[in-house]
Protein backbone atom coordinates (compact mmCIF):
# COMPACT_ATOMS: atom_id res chain seq x y z
CA UNK A 1 0.00 0.00 0.00
CA UNK A 2 1.29 3.52 -0.72
CA UNK A 3 0.24 6.43 1.04
CA UNK A 4 -0.91 9.44 -0.91
CA UNK A 5 -2.44 12.97 -0.54
CA UNK A 6 -4.84 14.08 -2.18
CA UNK A 7 -5.60 18.27 -3.06
CA UNK A 8 -9.57 18.85 -3.32
CA UNK A 9 -10.55 22.15 -4.58
CA UNK A 10 -14.08 23.71 -5.94
CA UNK A 11 -15.47 27.19 -6.87
CA UNK A 12 -18.84 26.45 -8.46
CA UNK A 13 -22.27 24.34 -7.61
CA UNK A 14 -21.76 24.80 -3.91
CA UNK A 15 -17.90 23.67 -3.30
CA UNK A 16 -18.34 22.11 0.72
CA UNK A 17 -20.61 20.10 -1.09
CA UNK A 18 -18.82 18.77 -3.83
CA UNK A 19 -15.97 18.29 -1.50
CA UNK A 20 -18.10 15.88 0.54
CA UNK A 21 -19.39 14.11 -2.22
CA UNK A 22 -16.13 13.78 -4.04
CA UNK A 23 -14.87 12.07 -0.45
CA UNK A 24 -17.25 9.68 -0.79
CA UNK A 25 -16.21 8.51 -4.71
CA UNK A 26 -12.91 8.28 -3.87
CA UNK A 27 -13.78 6.18 -0.91
CA UNK A 28 -14.87 3.96 -3.66
CA UNK A 29 -12.21 3.56 -5.72
CA UNK A 30 -10.90 0.08 -6.10
CA UNK A 31 -7.71 -1.25 -3.70
CA UNK A 32 -7.99 2.70 -2.13
CA UNK A 33 -9.01 3.34 1.15
CA UNK A 34 -9.40 6.82 2.05
CA UNK A 35 -8.11 7.45 6.02
CA UNK A 36 -8.56 11.20 6.82
CA UNK A 37 -9.33 14.68 5.45
CA UNK A 38 -8.46 17.72 6.77
CA UNK A 39 -10.62 20.80 7.46
CA UNK A 40 -12.12 22.80 5.06
CA UNK A 41 -10.61 26.23 3.96
CA UNK A 42 -12.29 29.13 1.95
CA UNK A 43 -9.47 30.33 -0.14
CA UNK A 44 -8.58 33.62 -2.41
CA UNK A 45 -8.78 32.69 -5.98
CA UNK A 46 -5.37 32.15 -7.92
CA UNK A 47 -6.12 32.38 -11.41
CA UNK A 48 -7.23 34.76 -14.18
CA UNK A 49 -10.27 37.28 -14.12
CA UNK A 50 -13.02 37.34 -11.37
CA UNK A 51 -14.15 33.75 -9.90
CA UNK A 52 -15.24 32.91 -6.87
CA UNK A 53 -13.32 31.66 -3.43
CA UNK A 54 -12.36 28.12 -3.47
CA UNK A 55 -13.10 25.94 -0.83
CA UNK A 56 -9.77 23.38 -0.46
CA UNK A 57 -9.23 20.27 1.23
CA UNK A 58 -6.38 17.49 1.77
CA UNK A 59 -7.22 14.11 2.06
CA UNK A 60 -4.88 10.90 3.21
CA UNK A 61 -5.64 7.37 1.05
CA UNK A 62 -3.61 4.29 0.59
CA UNK A 63 -3.46 2.70 -2.92
CA UNK A 64 -2.34 -0.90 -3.98
CA UNK A 65 -3.34 1.10 -7.82
CA UNK A 66 -0.28 2.29 -9.64
CA UNK A 67 -0.10 6.14 -10.02
CA UNK A 68 -1.69 6.37 -13.66
CA UNK A 69 -4.86 4.27 -12.70
CA UNK A 70 -4.86 6.15 -9.40
CA UNK A 71 -5.22 9.59 -11.54
CA UNK A 72 -7.87 7.89 -14.25
CA UNK A 73 -9.87 7.14 -11.02
CA UNK A 74 -9.92 10.35 -9.59
CA UNK A 75 -10.48 12.05 -12.98
CA UNK A 76 -13.36 9.79 -13.00
CA UNK A 77 -14.30 11.72 -10.05
CA UNK A 78 -13.79 15.15 -11.42
CA UNK A 79 -16.22 13.81 -14.93
CA UNK A 80 -18.84 12.85 -12.51
CA UNK A 81 -19.02 15.79 -10.88
CA UNK A 82 -19.09 18.11 -14.06
CA UNK A 83 -15.66 19.12 -14.38
CA UNK A 84 -15.67 21.11 -18.09
CA UNK A 85 -11.77 21.97 -18.61
CA UNK A 86 -11.76 25.14 -20.52
CA UNK A 87 -9.08 27.60 -18.95
CA UNK A 88 -6.46 26.70 -17.62
CA UNK A 89 -6.79 27.98 -13.53
CA UNK A 90 -10.82 29.06 -14.84
CA UNK A 91 -13.56 27.99 -11.95
CA UNK A 92 -13.76 24.27 -11.75
CA UNK A 93 -16.81 22.31 -9.75
CA UNK A 94 -13.93 20.22 -8.76
CA UNK A 95 -10.49 19.72 -9.24
CA UNK A 96 -8.46 16.43 -7.64
CA UNK A 97 -4.80 16.52 -7.59
CA UNK A 98 -2.15 13.72 -6.62
CA UNK A 99 0.03 16.18 -4.10
CA UNK A 100 2.11 13.37 -3.09
CA UNK A 101 2.86 9.53 -4.01
CA UNK A 102 4.61 7.88 -1.30
CA UNK A 103 8.13 8.96 -1.81
CA UNK A 104 7.58 8.67 -5.55
CA UNK A 105 9.23 11.89 -7.93
CA UNK A 106 7.47 11.27 -11.08
CA UNK A 107 7.44 13.62 -14.73
CA UNK A 108 5.81 11.79 -17.35
CA UNK A 109 3.16 13.06 -19.64
CA UNK A 110 0.25 12.54 -17.42
CA UNK A 111 1.65 13.16 -13.65
CA UNK A 112 3.92 15.47 -12.05
CA UNK A 113 4.57 14.03 -8.59
CA UNK A 114 5.20 16.21 -6.07
CA UNK A 115 2.28 18.39 -7.30
CA UNK A 116 4.81 21.04 -8.74
CA UNK A 117 2.90 24.20 -7.38
CA UNK A 118 2.19 22.95 -4.13
CA UNK A 119 5.02 24.67 -2.34
CA UNK A 120 3.11 28.61 -3.35
CA UNK A 121 0.08 27.39 -2.22
CA UNK A 122 -1.24 27.72 1.65
CA UNK A 123 -4.45 26.01 0.44
CA UNK A 124 -2.41 23.20 -0.06
CA UNK A 125 0.43 23.22 2.90
CA UNK A 126 -2.43 24.13 5.45
CA UNK A 127 -4.50 21.69 4.94
CA UNK A 128 -1.50 19.01 4.20
CA UNK A 129 -0.59 20.42 7.61
CA UNK A 130 -3.43 19.30 9.62
CA UNK A 131 -3.15 15.62 8.33
CA UNK A 132 0.80 15.12 8.61
CA UNK A 133 2.54 18.06 10.61
CA UNK A 134 5.88 16.31 10.38
CA UNK A 135 5.87 15.26 6.47
CA UNK A 136 9.06 15.44 4.54
CA UNK A 137 9.01 15.35 0.95
CA UNK A 138 11.02 13.27 -1.29
CA UNK A 139 14.20 15.54 -1.91
CA UNK A 140 14.01 15.59 2.08
CA UNK A 141 12.42 19.37 1.92
CA UNK A 142 10.26 19.19 5.55
CA UNK A 143 6.99 20.74 5.17
CA UNK A 144 6.71 23.01 8.17
CA UNK A 145 10.11 24.66 6.11
CA UNK A 146 7.61 24.86 3.20
CA UNK A 147 4.94 26.44 5.30
CA UNK A 148 7.30 29.47 6.32
CA UNK A 149 8.24 30.05 2.56
CA UNK A 150 4.85 29.73 1.26
CA UNK A 151 3.62 33.39 0.11
CA UNK A 152 0.22 34.30 2.32
CA UNK A 153 -2.83 34.06 0.68
CA UNK A 154 -6.37 34.84 2.00
CA UNK A 155 -7.58 31.35 3.59
CA UNK A 156 -9.68 30.42 6.57
CA UNK A 157 -10.77 27.14 7.96
CA UNK A 158 -14.22 26.54 7.79
N1 LIG B 1 -1.34 16.37 -14.03
C1 LIG B 1 0.01 16.44 -13.91
N2 LIG B 1 0.38 16.20 -12.66
C2 LIG B 1 -0.75 15.99 -11.94
C3 LIG B 1 -1.00 15.67 -10.58
N3 LIG B 1 0.01 15.58 -9.67
N4 LIG B 1 -2.29 15.50 -10.18
C4 LIG B 1 -2.03 16.58 -15.31
C5 LIG B 1 -3.32 15.62 -11.08
N5 LIG B 1 -3.14 15.91 -12.40
C6 LIG B 1 -1.87 16.08 -12.82
O1 LIG B 1 -5.16 19.05 -15.04
C7 LIG B 1 -4.44 19.09 -16.26
C8 LIG B 1 -3.55 17.85 -16.36
O2 LIG B 1 -2.59 17.87 -15.34
C9 LIG B 1 -4.27 16.52 -16.14
O3 LIG B 1 -4.82 16.02 -17.32
C10 LIG B 1 -3.16 15.60 -15.62
O4 LIG B 1 -2.72 14.69 -16.59
P1 LIG B 1 -6.59 19.64 -14.98
O5 LIG B 1 -7.14 19.32 -13.63
O6 LIG B 1 -7.36 19.23 -16.17
O7 LIG B 1 -6.35 21.21 -15.20
P2 LIG B 1 -6.10 22.36 -14.14
O8 LIG B 1 -6.35 21.85 -12.75
O9 LIG B 1 -6.83 23.58 -14.58
O10 LIG B 1 -4.60 22.65 -14.38
P3 LIG B 1 -3.49 22.65 -13.34
O11 LIG B 1 -2.32 23.31 -14.00
O12 LIG B 1 -3.30 21.32 -12.72
O13 LIG B 1 -4.08 23.63 -12.28
P4 LIG B 1 -3.77 23.58 -10.77
O14 LIG B 1 -2.34 23.88 -10.56
O15 LIG B 1 -4.37 22.38 -10.16
O16 LIG B 1 -4.55 24.87 -10.30
N6 LIG B 1 -7.02 28.80 -6.34
C11 LIG B 1 -7.45 28.39 -5.12
N7 LIG B 1 -7.64 29.29 -4.12
N8 LIG B 1 -7.69 27.06 -4.86
C12 LIG B 1 -7.50 26.10 -5.84
O17 LIG B 1 -7.73 24.90 -5.57
N9 LIG B 1 -6.76 25.61 -8.09
C13 LIG B 1 -6.27 25.97 -9.27
C14 LIG B 1 -5.92 24.92 -10.25
C15 LIG B 1 -6.05 27.39 -9.59
N10 LIG B 1 -6.35 28.29 -8.51
C16 LIG B 1 -6.79 27.89 -7.32
C17 LIG B 1 -7.01 26.50 -7.11
MG1 LIG C 1 -5.93 19.78 -11.58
Amino acid sequence: MTRCYIGLGSNLDDPAAQLRSALQQMNEIPRTVLQSCSGFFASAPVGPGEQPDYVNAVASLETELPPEALLDALQAIENRHGRERTLRWGARTLDLDILLFGNEQLNTARLSVPHPRMAERNFVLEPLAELAPDLTMPDGTALQAMLTRCPPNRLHRL
